[in-house]
């Protein structure tokens, strides 16, 4: 019989999962039990850098003191509340997140999917209320090939058969164009803009395996929505917050802490979803930003959450976001990001297994050459574990490198390393 105070093993715990736990994961086959930083450590108290980050949520690194401190203080004060009652934290969370990204209003909620719901929620109504659109007739134009979350209405206009087949009956109102493709975008505003309420895109496309748009694709999306009265709804979950060398992936090359509205690569979006690293990884706190035409179009019991905007939320991304803007993490993560694409693409020359490094910041990939329904990648990940680094395939022959934004150079250059020696010492 295990209880929590037993020490069991690895191999244990897998078990117990396994048999008491709903398969909706095939982790790696290991079995943490600490974090700190950059690193973390199994069971059995095995040392690895972490370059997942539970897929960008920890981009100021595992348990941040400040955040766990902050954490503690406000646990022993006050939870939650619900929204039935004010609480003295939310209004100075609202006032601090709108202002560290330069919008009027926040619409505090839990999860990344159900920020995103709140987001096409708010842009079907406004599309209803303020474009004018016919009840029940709005669309929301999204990419081939995005996440944006696992809820039904999600997955309705997911292209991948595992996260869609048999979950229906389907959400309609989505129209789906290829990623990156501004032709496409504009054939579909002009063929039935007064239809269409928004365009919901990821700024980077991270699960799909790390794929950058062009350049320009973000500045001229925004635009072509604003010429044909649609909103941008930029889904920041995953590249934001500082991840990708910027504060937002939307702010193009641009690396200071604060939105600048000045900054002439600065794709606005009308609507800004946030979630994971908004809270440093400490707790679920995810943010929808619009300014007032659009957020007011949200009265009172038309939306909300049990747990939105409770005060240890609001306390906790708080901390976060000043930890991001007092560590320059948005600077960090683009020089070190530089550096490790820099050291990959020695390897890609070295290897015939490593075929192409993609990525922003410290948002990258690494492109195995073998077939997506190889294992390769996968046995490579395991590898990369022997050797003390943890990182997953995204979609199979590709793996995603993504490790906390606190991570020093000489640790960069100690995984890169990891990751070379790995990949030139793999045989298939
Ligand atoms: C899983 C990866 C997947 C996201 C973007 C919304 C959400 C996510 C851009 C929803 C969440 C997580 C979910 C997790 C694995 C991971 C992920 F891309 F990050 F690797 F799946 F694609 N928008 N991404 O990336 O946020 O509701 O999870 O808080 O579901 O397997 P959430």
């Amino acid at each position: 019989m295990i209880n929590e105070s037993m020490t069991a093993s690895s191999q244990d715990l897998m078990k117990l999962e396994d048999k008491y736990g709903a398969h909706n994961y095939h982790p790696l086959p290991v079995v943490l039990s600490r974090g700190e930083g950059v690193f973390v450590w199994d069971v059995e108290g095995k040392k690895y850098y972490d370059f997942l980050s539970a897929y960008s949520a920890v981009n100021q690194g595992h348990c941040h003191p400040r955040i766990v401190n902050k954490m503690k203080e406000q646990a022993e004060t006050l939870c939650l509340t619900s929204r039935a009652f004010y609480n003295d934290y939310l209004g100075k969370y609202e006032k601090y997140i709108t202002e560290y990204f330069g919008f009027d209003k926040v619409l505090p909620m839990n999860t990344g999917a159900e920020g995103v719901e709140t987001a096409i929620k708010i842009c079907r109504k406004w599309g209803y209320e303020v474009k004018g659109i016919e009840n029940g007739k709005a669309k929301i134009i999204v990419c081939g090939e995005n996440f944006h979350g696992r809820t039904v209405t999600i997955i309705s206009f997911s292209s991948d058969p595992d996260a869609k087949g048999h979950f229906g009956p389907y959400t309609p109102g989505f129209v789906s164009i290829e990623y990156d493709n501004l032709e496409a975008l504009e054939a579909e505003l002009k063929a039935d803009a007064q239809n269409i309420a928004g365009f919901l895109v990821e700024p980077i496309q991270g699960e799909a395996g790390v794929y950058v748009p062009a350049d320009d694709f973000l500045l001229k999306a925004a635009d072509l929505c604003k010429k044909h009265n649609v909103l941008f709804i930029a889904d920041e979950i995953q590249s934001g917050i500082a991840r990708t060398g910027s504060l937002l992936a939307v702010c193009g090359n641009c690396s200071c802490e604060n939105r600048c509205e000045q900054q002439a690569t600065y794709a606005k979006p009308d609507i800004l979803i946030l979630g994971k690293a908004l809270s440093g990884g400490a707790y679920p706190v995810s943010a929808v930003l619009a300014n007032k035409e659009i957020m007011d179009v949200i009265q009172p019991g038309q939306h909300g959450s049990t747990y939105g905007g409770n005060p240890l939320a609001c306390a906790v991304a708080m901390e976060a976001m000043k930890v991001v803007a007092d560590e320059n993490l948005a600077q960090n993560a683009r020089k070190l990001g530089n550096i490790f694409r820099e050291r990959m693409e020695v390897l890609v020359q070295k290897s015939d297994l490593a075929t192409l490094v993609r990525g922003r910041g410290l948002l990258n990939a690494v492109v195995i050459n073998d077939s997506p329904d190889s294992k390769t990648a996968w046995n490579i990940c395991l590898e990369l574990a022997e050797n003390g680094l943890l990182a997953k395939p995204t979609h199979g022959n590709i793996i995603r490198f993504a490790p906390p934004l606190v991570m020093t150079e000489d640790q960069l250059h100690e995984c890169c390393d990891i990751i070379e020696k790995t990949i030139l010492g793999f045989s298939k």
